[in-house]
């Protein structure tokens, strides 16, 4: 057996893609060791690191990054940090914003200001977002485009993105920052518009589909997303910003049709709703600076869609306990049926 070696600190390990990328990182890394820092939050699962639970090359801390005593020691201790921890879903941003400027660029603070005093640190991965871009009407967008956030995420995010970049230009803290797209995967929460959509097709509910469904995302396989960063950490410069896109641009209209189609589900189903405040039109990311290290995604659109189906398909003990303590969902489905979602009278 390798004898572990490298410290790694994950933040929001027991998110969506912390969670893939902790048990991608345990997989492919027998030198290292990782450590999960996450508040659990309602986007937070433990049952997401169910399989790494008791191996012994991880350990999982309940804390929270705006706390400097909890998250400042193991920020110093680790020798490669993978920031994921965030608020992270933009109509909430849209209601309450508090939350995201506090964990969204108060957190990235608190570790950058540790990561500063760091004599070990080798490496630190600030995950942005392809939203600090903004709306793109026509192109793709460069690493070294202006940004310009138009939600109050997206302005969290880019601030926390800037805010590293400041870190690495004036103590040199060793920061690379990715700008990923739209991922889709496992363990995405139920309130993201796959498996949103995906999980109440399921249920035969109405999916709520946003203006007039042209709105333009491109998706990324959480997978190849894990690779990237794995491939920049051992690859990348210090100091600068790396996009990450599938290069699968599709309009909400499509994506909804695809998702009820592979459930045999009728079109029916699809519900125009009022659209979100300040709904970005499209995302674009030019990805020749990621592809010029090497990195190409594996998972074609179709396939990878088909497979995530699947896995909520067959995962129904991880998102149904999620979505049945939501009381938005329990009246929408009593609305629907006119019966309760458990069969109780
Ligand atoms: P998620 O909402 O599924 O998970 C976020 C995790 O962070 C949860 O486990 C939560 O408990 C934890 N967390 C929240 N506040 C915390 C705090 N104060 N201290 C410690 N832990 C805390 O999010 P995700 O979709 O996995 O996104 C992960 C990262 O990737 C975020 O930084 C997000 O901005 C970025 N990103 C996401 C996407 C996407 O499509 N999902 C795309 C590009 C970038
Ligand atoms: O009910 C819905 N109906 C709908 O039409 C929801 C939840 C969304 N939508 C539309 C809005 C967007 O055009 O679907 C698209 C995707 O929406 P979300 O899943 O909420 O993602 P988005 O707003 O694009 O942001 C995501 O990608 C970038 C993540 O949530 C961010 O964390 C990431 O940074």
């Amino acid at each position: 057996m390798v004898k572990p070696t490298v410290e790694t600190l994950v933040t929001g390990g027991a998110g969506f893609i912390g969670s893939n990328f902790v048990l991608h990182a345990l997989d492919t890394h027998p030198n290292w060791r990782v450590t999960t820092l996450d508040k659990l939050t309602y986007a937070g699962r433990l049952e997401n690191l169910q399989k790494v639970i008791d191996d012994p090359r991880h350990r999982f801390i309940e804390g929270d990054v705006t706390d400097a005593a909890v998250a400042g020691p193991l920020v110093r201790a680790s020798d490669i940090v993978i920031h994921f921890a965030a608020e992270t879903h933009v109509d909430r941003s849209l209601q309450e914003a508090g939350a995201f400027i506090t964990t969204d660029v108060y957190g990235s603070f608190v570790l950058l200001d540790a990561a500063r005093e760091s004599d070990r640190l080798r490496c630190f991965v600030q995950i942005s977002t392809d939203e600090v871009y903004g709306s793109v009407e026509k192109g793709s967008s460069r690493e070294t485009d202006e940004i310009r956030p138009r939600n109050p995420y997206a302005a969290s995010k880019a601030g926390a993105d800037r805010l590293a970049y400041s870190y690495w230009a004036t103590h040199g803290v060793p920061v690379i920052i990715t700008r990923g797209s739209n991922n889709y995967g496992r363990h995405q929460f139920p309130e993201k518009v796959i498996p949103l959509f995906v999980t109440n097709a399921i249920d035969r509910l109405p999916v709520p589909l946003y203006g007039d469904g042209k709105n333009i995302r491109d998706w990324l396989h959480v997978e190849d997303h894990c690779r990237a960063i794995d491939l920049l950490i051992e690859k990348g410069n210090a100091g600068e910003v790396y996009n990450i896109g599938g290069g699968n641009e599709v309009q909400n209209i499509d994506l909804t049709h695809r998702i009820l189609e592979l459930l045999d589900r009728p079109t029916s189903l699809i519900t125009p709703v009022e659209d979100r405040l300040g709904h970005d039109r499209r995302y674009s990311v030019d990805t020749g600076k990621l592809r010029a290290l090497g990195w190409r995604p594996r998972h074609p659109f179709e396939e990878g869609l088909r497979a995530t189906v699947d896995w909520y398909r067959k995962n129904e003990w991880w998102w149904r306990p999620i979505k049945e303590a939501d009381p938005a969902y329990r009246d929408y489905y009593e609305t629907q049926y006119g019966r309760r979602h458990d069969g109780r009278a």
